[in-house]
């Protein structure tokens, strides 16, 4: 009889030992362990857009929702945001989020992620480096807008050659050359006029400053301004606005704008802005669920751009506005 309990007991002991051994050896699985993310922003209050994209990913990725999530602001320094997802890398997150300054630059700490076994996600900027480098990107489609924005030039100066003026954002952004790009091959197919190009690297009082000097050079010539987001579209008209040029509508200097911020989607249906191509910063939630697929042994899709619209001084209403979610 005892050597019938001692048999049992070694049974019961090794059946529990291997209960234990089967814990899921991913983080943030069943073991209840917050899952620990590093956010490498570019310059969390670059922009009304950036400010909204930092606030959801902040939501997105509580502490609520199983997450531990550590944000690191380059400033816009391209060297600091590479310094920053190293830093993630030693401190030996579970996955890192990165939001690029710049296109170039990424192919030796993404290795270093790589061999860290360190999952990297992309999300809104794209980068130049090998796709094997990293898991997946989602964000906006930055050509897709801009081609979106000069078909309305188009439509706007049918038959015409428009003098434009182009506020560039950060350069080397990958929203910047998508941007850059629509409008740089559609006034080469249709013949129009580049009077000034520069970057206003997101911001309303350089795009301003910028706007000012060309309203100085170029006057009454100035047809368009092609701003690639809004707090620069706004730079720029106020200092049309105080040169005492008419803004907008169906015969003021027209305005293109890129994000489609709430506050500027007023300015749209006020007629100060003509077009404003909507680029969506809400992508917090679309991060979390890409990394609850990775931990439940899923795999992303590799790219994945999101639905965006465009608004039109002419026809956008109150009511669209109201239900805008930032
Ligand atoms: O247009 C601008 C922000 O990458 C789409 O960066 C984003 C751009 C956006 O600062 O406002």
């Amino acid at each position: 009889m005892k050597r019938l309990i001692a048999i049992l007991l070694v049974v019961v002991m090794a059946i529990g030992l291997v209960a234990c051994g089967s814990t899921p050896a991913t983080t943030g699985g069943n073991s209840g362990k917050l899952i620990k993310v590093g956010f490498a922003q570019c310059k969390a209050d670059e922009s009304d857009w950036r400010k909204a994209n930092t606030k959801s990913v902040q939501e997105a990725l509580s502490k609520e929702n199983g997450f531990e999530l550590i944000l690191a602001d380059s400033n816009n320094d391209a060297a600091k945001q590479v310094a920053d997802v190293q830093g993630f890398i030693d401190q030996e997150v579970d996955y890192i989020i990165i939001a690029a300054v710049n296109v170039d630059g990424w192919d030796t700490v993404l290795g270093n992620a790589k061999k860290a076994g360190i999952p990297v996600i992309l999300m809104d900027r794209t980068i130049n480096a090998s796709e094997d480098l990293y898991v997946c990107w989602v964000g906006g489609g930055f050509y897709n807008e801009g081609v979106k924005a000069t078909d309305w030039i188009a439509k706007r100066f049918a038959g015409k050659k428009p003098n434009i003026v182009h506020l560039q954002g950060q350069l080397g952004a990958s929203a910047q050359v998508g941007r850059t790009q629509a409008l740089e091959e559609a006034i080469s197919k249709n013949g129009w006029n580049l009077l000034a190009q520069q970057t206003g690297e997101w911001s309303t009082d350089t795009a301003k400053e910028i706007m000012a000097s060309w309203i100085q050079q170029y006057g009454d010539k100035i047809d368009c301004v092609y701003a690639e987001n809004d707090n620069m579209a706004d730079g720029a008209i106020q200092a049309l606005e105080e040169a005492g040029k008419k803004v907008g509508g169906d015969d003021g200097v027209a305005i293109i704008s890129f994000d489609a911020n709430k506050a500027y989607l007023q300015m749209t249906l006020e007629g100060k802005i003509n077009c404003n191509v909507e680029c969506n910063p809400l992508l917090g939630p679309k991060v979390a669920e890409i990394i609850k697929k990775i931990e439940g042994g899923g795999q992303p899709a590799k790219k994945e751009s999101i639905d965006e619209t465009a608004f039109y001084y002419d026809t956008i209403t109150q009511e669209i506005i109201d239900k805008r979610p930032y």
